[in-house]
């Protein structure tokens, strides 16, 4: 199946030329879409020259607001106006392991709408990572399965293949997420559509060792309030024109 990943990048200087030459040796057929928000670090730059030489890799600079989910939507809305039939997501820092992405590709077909790289099934796991860390995302997971009801014990993880054809079926335009709240918008809403089968795969999640990490209170308070926005909707019916679609 034709496949392409996208690779949502702010400020990856110092990872994107071994990522994407890493990618290009573990997946060798899987294009790749960088989608850059101006990174005043220049990777979108890097990104070009290292394009030019590997090939099939394109790199869209965004100038608007940045945001992990604003890009993330327009690259899979080019993606799926390019006729891709999967569409993977991955973070350019190897806290996601490039020998992986083709086993979750091979996992997406015509039940599977979405195969999510989960830490917190048996085989996956996450090293090195802070305590607070750790602890906000168990836990943070565990309040958005419940909030949500998603039987998913992962819904915020950005290693992901999605099948093409479901993700026609979602207004992406309409999705209200900024940050990495968008991970557990589209696992919501494939859910909530019937779009197709959720699956988890395990992976085992490495901290980055270079660059910094964009997670900041304002997306973790947007992750809380929304899939607490959403939990009462789907409870009481209040806010329930705001469920995404
Ligand atoms: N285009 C774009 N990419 C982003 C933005 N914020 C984060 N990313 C990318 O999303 C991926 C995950 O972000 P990261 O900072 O590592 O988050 P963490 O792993 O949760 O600490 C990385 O590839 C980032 O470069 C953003 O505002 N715009
Ligand atoms: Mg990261």
């Amino acid at each position: 199946m034709r496949s392409v990943l996208i690779v949502p990048t702010y400020n990856e200087a110092a990872n994107i030329e071994r990522f994407l030459t890493q990618v290009r040796t573990d997946a060798p057929n899987v294009e790749i879409l960088v989608v850059d928000d101006n990174s005043p670090d220049q990777t979108a730059k890097i990104a070009e020259t290292i394009a030019a030489k590997l090939g099939s890799i394109k790199v869209i600079n965004r100038t608007g607001q940045r945001g992990y989910a604003a890009a993330s939507r327009d690259a899979m809305h080019i993606a799926i106006e390019s006729g891709y039939e999967v569409i993977a997501t991955m973070d350019a820092d190897f806290s996601h392991d490039p020998k992986v992405l083709t086993k979750l590709i091979s996992l997406v077909n015509s039940d599977t709408a979405l195969v999510i790289g989960s830490r917190y099934v048996p085989g996956g796991g996450v090293t090195n990572w802070p305590l607070f860390r750790r602890v906000l995302s168990k836990w943070g997971n565990l309040y958005t399965a419940f909030c949500l009801r998603l039987k998913i014990k992962d819904c915020t993880s950005g290693f992901r293949a999605y099948s093409a054809t479901s993700l026609k079926n979602i207004d992406l335009a309409n999705l209200t997420a900024d940050g990495y709240a968008f991970l557990s918008e589209m696992a919501f809403v494939i859910s909530r559509k019937k779009l197709g089968v959720i699956v988890e795969s395990p992976i085992v999640y490495v901290d980055r060792a270079f660059g910094d990490s964009k997670m900041n209170t304002r997306i973790m308070r947007e992750s809380m309030v929304l899939v607490t926005r959403w939990g009462l909707a789907l409870r009481t019916g209040i806010g329930r024109k705001h469920l995404p679609r």
